[in-house]
């Protein structure tokens, strides 16, 4: 079923203020249901594969820092419409951009530390979820 899955990571910044309850309450009451989670750290080369495609901004060096700094939470979601409908969840990438009540103006601090990630196409939904998870680990 195309369409029905998404990508997410709760990055070291939400994980190191204590924010992985509420965010995932936030979530799961929004109708996503998680089909695969856990807390993992990526290494520089983790980062630097997953980012690749930023590769040649000004940011890269500074984002692969920020994600390698400690555990991050990576989830599976699955709903209908996940990628756009977990986008408007999380909001804008810059935080002072972002909607009232959405994740990253709750829970972000600025565009290069804003608490969650969301896959962008259905195409990256899958290609991130299977960088992170195995089958047996996705249920
Ligand atoms: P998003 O899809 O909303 O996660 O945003 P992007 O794919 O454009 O950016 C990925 C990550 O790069 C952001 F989460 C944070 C970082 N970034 C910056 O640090 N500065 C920028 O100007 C843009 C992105």
């Amino acid at each position: 079923m195309s369409g029905h899955k998404t990508f997410t990571m709760l990055k070291p910044d939400a994980v190191e203020n204590g924010h992985i309850g509420a965010i995932l309450n936030q979530i799961t009451s929004s109708g996503f249901k998680i089909s695969a989670m856990k807390l993992t750290q990526m290494t520089q080369a983790d980062a630097e594969e997953f980012y690749a495609i930023h590769k040649e901004r000004p940011f890269f060096g500074e984002l692969v820092e920020f994600m390698t700094r400690g555990p991050i939470v990576a989830a599976i979601l699955e709903k209908e419409n996940a990628v756009e409908d977990f986008r408007a969840l999380i909001g804008a990438t810059n935080p002072e951009d972002a909607a009232e009540g959405t994740i990253r103006k709750k829970y972000a601090a600025s565009v290069g530390e804003n608490a969650v990630h969301g896959s962008d196409s259905d195409e990256n939904a899958e290609i991130e979820a299977a960088f992170h998870f195995s089958g047996r680990e996705t249920f």
